[in-house]
């Protein structure tokens, strides 16, 4: 039976990719950081076949332990400070976890080694965030980057080295280049939930307005539900590769505004939302739109899920939520 180990197993990521290869009958392990981490509760009451198992991507010697414990086939690294703002503010971290965490997790594979002389095939969560102030668009696997945040730069540096390792070690070591992907299990914190959220919560009357940043940014946003399928793909392969995934379609925060509370049935989105300063960023990534084409021809990969029906099922999803709690 394959095993995969996940780092991230609380994340929006870890949720889904967990639930997807449980169903294709993996033992599925997460790893779990903190000491008593609130999370894992209510991940195990959702999802009880996982096992977790303690560490932290900046400490070693846990990474080491649990690839001993686990014996995986497959590695999918998700664990990351995620969250592109935060790490303005705390680029050490950032760069600690995001991006040498990555580093950590390929030594420790390369020093343990698989089961029974078997080499762990390792997936690297790479993002759209590394090309920053694009070069050239739509962006694919040879696009140059150009980060703009620490999180960005962060995971040039987790790119770099797991090209680094498949070629100087021949690790089975892939880089999964995602763009912007979403859904009902997306943190709060980031743009689109913050919205769907916020919509349901204002057409029963719990909130009155959405304070947000910078609207003209433009992103390809996917389903997550869709790109961890592509994840598992890239470690079916016999060779490791980077691929891009991503829909092809780019979108204005405006356009996401308008569908969300169209769906809400609350007409014009301007009626309800304002601007406020701390949303802006230091540097802020102004266009995003991806090239899959590799992707969909190598893999036979393909998004199933399309932008409106994207904001359509968090809206749904926010407004049964809250009704629910209301009662
Ligand atoms: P997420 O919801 O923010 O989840 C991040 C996960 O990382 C959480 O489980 C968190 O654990 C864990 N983590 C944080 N610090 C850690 C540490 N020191 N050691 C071990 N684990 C740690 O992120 P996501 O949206 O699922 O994304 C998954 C991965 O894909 C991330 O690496 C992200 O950067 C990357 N990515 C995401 C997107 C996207 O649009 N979602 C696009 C491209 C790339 P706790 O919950 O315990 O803090
Ligand atoms: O939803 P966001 O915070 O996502 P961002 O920065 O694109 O990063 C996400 O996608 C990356 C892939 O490209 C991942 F690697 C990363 O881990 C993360 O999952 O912000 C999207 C856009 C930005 O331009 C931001 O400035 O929305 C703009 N924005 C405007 N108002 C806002 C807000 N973002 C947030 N989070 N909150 C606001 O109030």
């Amino acid at each position: 039976m394959p095993r995969a180990l996940i780092t991230g197993i609380t994340g929006q990521d870890g949720q889904h990719l967990s639930e997807f290869l449980h169903e294709k009958g993996y033992e599925v392990f997460g790893l779990m950081k903190g000491q008593n981490n609130p999370k894992a509760e209510s991940l195990l009451a959702e999802f009880p076949f996982i096992r977790l198992v303690s560490g932290d991507l900046t400490d070693f010697s846990s990474l080491v332990a649990a690839l001993r414990v686990v014996e995986p086939t497959e590695v999918y690294n998700l664990g990351a400070i995620s969250f592109v703002a935060m790490s303005f503010n705390q680029a050490e971290l950032t760069s600690n976890v995001t991006g040498v965490g990555v580093l950590r997790m390929l030594e420790a594979i390369r020093l343990v080694g698989g089961p029974n002389n078997n080499p762990i095939r390792f997936y690297q969560a790479s993002s759209s965030e590394m090309y920053g102030q694009v070069r050239e668009i739509p962006q694919s696997e040879l696009t140059a980057f150009h980060p703009r945040s620490p999180y960005g730069v962060a995971k040039v540096f987790g790119h770099h080295m797991t090209v680094n390792y498949r070629e100087s070690y021949g690790l089975h070591a892939s880089s999964g280049i995602l763009f912007n992907h979403e859904g009902p299990r997306r943190g709060y914190e980031f743009v689109t939930r913050k919205i769907s959220h916020s919509v349901a919560r204002i057409k029963l009357g719990l909130q009155d307005t959405l304070l947000l940043g910078n609207l003209a940014a433009k992103r390809d946003w996917g389903y997550a539900g869709d790109y961890v399928k592509a994840m598992w793909l890239m470690l079916q392969q016999d060779q490791p590769d980077d691929y891009v995934i991503a829909t092809g379609e780019t979108h204005e925060i405006t356009e996401f505004l308008q569908l969300a509370f169209e769906c809400a049935g609350l007409g014009d989105w301007k009626k309800y939302v304002g601007i406020d300063k701390q949303y802006f960023r230091p540097a802020e990534v102004d266009l995003l739109v991806g090239d899959a084409s590799k992707a969909e021809q190598k893999l036979g990969w393909k998004r199933e899920v399309d932008f409106p029906s994207l904001v359509e099922m968090m809206v749904r999803h926010d407004l049964d939520m809250e009704a629910r709690r209301a009662k």
